[in-house]
Formats: structure tokens, sequence, C-alpha cells
């Protein structure tokens, strides 16, 4: 048997979520091993000291461990739905950057000593800007779903999660169904699988579409 890439992963992270989704539709299959980000494996902090998930180690012994970069190795082999139409690096960057700096200081205010409605608020205008977006385009750069709806979804159901009366609440039509939609495709069901966390000497678990 080809040895696969193996995928280094904590299933609720939502970076860990948006690798998982484009390996997937890529049709890429890898060896997923689940971790707890409290006892990260020895295995892991070698190909990546960093200790962030997620982490891609190639059978050639490369390793990929930021989940964008991820995404486009998938995507650049195999782009079956064309995300690489939709990889606008500069939305991306700022869901990544401001939006989140403001939904970490917003759903764990204890954490970061902060105000959590003033970083609601600041969340909210970033939100605000998408709503428009999708009043032109049932997502974010066309009709069908890309690598920036993938990347910044995991992260607005965040936001959405910490108060989802408020944010079911606020005027934003648009976002509410897009964001709805996202949750509910099989995709994202098929990368929240639960799975025990790896050990060294496990079978591997191989994670691919069908
Ligand atoms: N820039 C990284 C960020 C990854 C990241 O921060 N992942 C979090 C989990 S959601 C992590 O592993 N944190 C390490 C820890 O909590 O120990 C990427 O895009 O892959």
């Amino acid at each position: 048997m080809t040895a696969l890439p193996i995928l280094y992963s904590f299933r609720r992270c939502p970076f860990a979520m948006r690798a998982r989704m484009a390996l997937l539709v890529s049709g890429r299959s890898v060896e997923l091993r689940e971790i707890l980000l409290r006892a990260k494996p020895q295995a892991m902090l070698d190909a990546s000291p960093k200790g962030t998930v997620p982490v891609l180690v190639l059978p050639d012994t490369r390793v990929i461990d930021q989940s964008l970069d991820i995404m486009r190795w998938a995507l650049a082999r195999h782009d079956p739905e064309g995300w690489l139409r939709g990889d606008d690096a500069e939305l991306i960057e700022r869901f990544d950057g401001p939006f989140k700096h403001h939904l970490d200081r917003y759903k764990y205010p204890g954490r970061h000593g902060s105000d959590p409605i003033e970083h609601r608020t600041a969340g909210l205008e970033h939100l605000e800007s998408l709503e428009q977006r999708l009043a032109a385009s049932a997502f974010l750069c066309g009709s069908t779903r890309t690598l920036a709806d993938i990347a910044l979804f995991p992260f607005i159901r965040q936001f959405a999660a910490t108060d989802q009366a408020w944010f079911d609440a606020q005027p934003l039509p648009q976002m509410h169904g897009w964001l709805a939609g996202l949750i509910g495709s099989d995709l994202f069901a098929s990368v929240m699988l639960r799975l025990p966390p790896w050990q060294p000497g496990d079978a591997p678990t191989v994670f691919a579409t069908g």
C-alpha cells in the first residue's frame, strides 16, 4: 500500500476543519490522527515544533503546518468544485486576523480580560461587510462554495454559537442562510466525525471520500 499523508487534527479546531474539508473535496485520502491539544503527540511536535493543528506530514517527509497551505496544496492537485477560483487572500487575511482577534475576545473574555460586547460589536462589523457580498451572490465569490466560504465559515459558526439567540436576531438574512447551508452540508458533517485520540501503534484511520 502507498503511504498516505498524515493529518494531525483536532475535531473542534476551525483551522483543522477547513483543512479537512479541502482534503476531502479534493479527493485526497489521508491518515487522520485526532489529537488532544493538552497532550500533543511527540510525533506531531517532531514534525512541527510550533504545536498547532492542523499539521500534514507528506510521505516524502515534507511538512505543511498552516491550514491555508494545506487547503491550497490539496486543491492544487485536484479541485473538482473550482474552490481556488475563490482564493480571496485579502478577505481570508481579514478574517484570520482582525475578525479572529475579536472572536477570541468575545468568546473568551475571561482568558483575555476583554469586554465581550465591545468585541462582539467589532466582529459584527466584519459580518455586515459579508452580508453585502452575499446579497449579490449566494456564496462569497460567486454562485457556488469556494475556498473563501470554507476558510471563513468555521470561525463565523463559533461567533454565532457564542450567543445564538443574539446572532439570530441580527438583521443579517443572507448570512444566516449562508451559514446554515454550510453547517448543514454533507461536507461539513463528513469532517466532524468523532474519533478517539490517536496513540502510537494504533491502526491507521483513513479519511477519504466515499
Ligand atoms: N495559523 C494556524 C493556526 C492553527 C491554530 O491556532 N490551531 C489551534 C487550535 S484551533 C492550536 O493548535 N492551538 C494550539 C494549542 O491550543 O495548544 C493555521 O492556520 O493552521
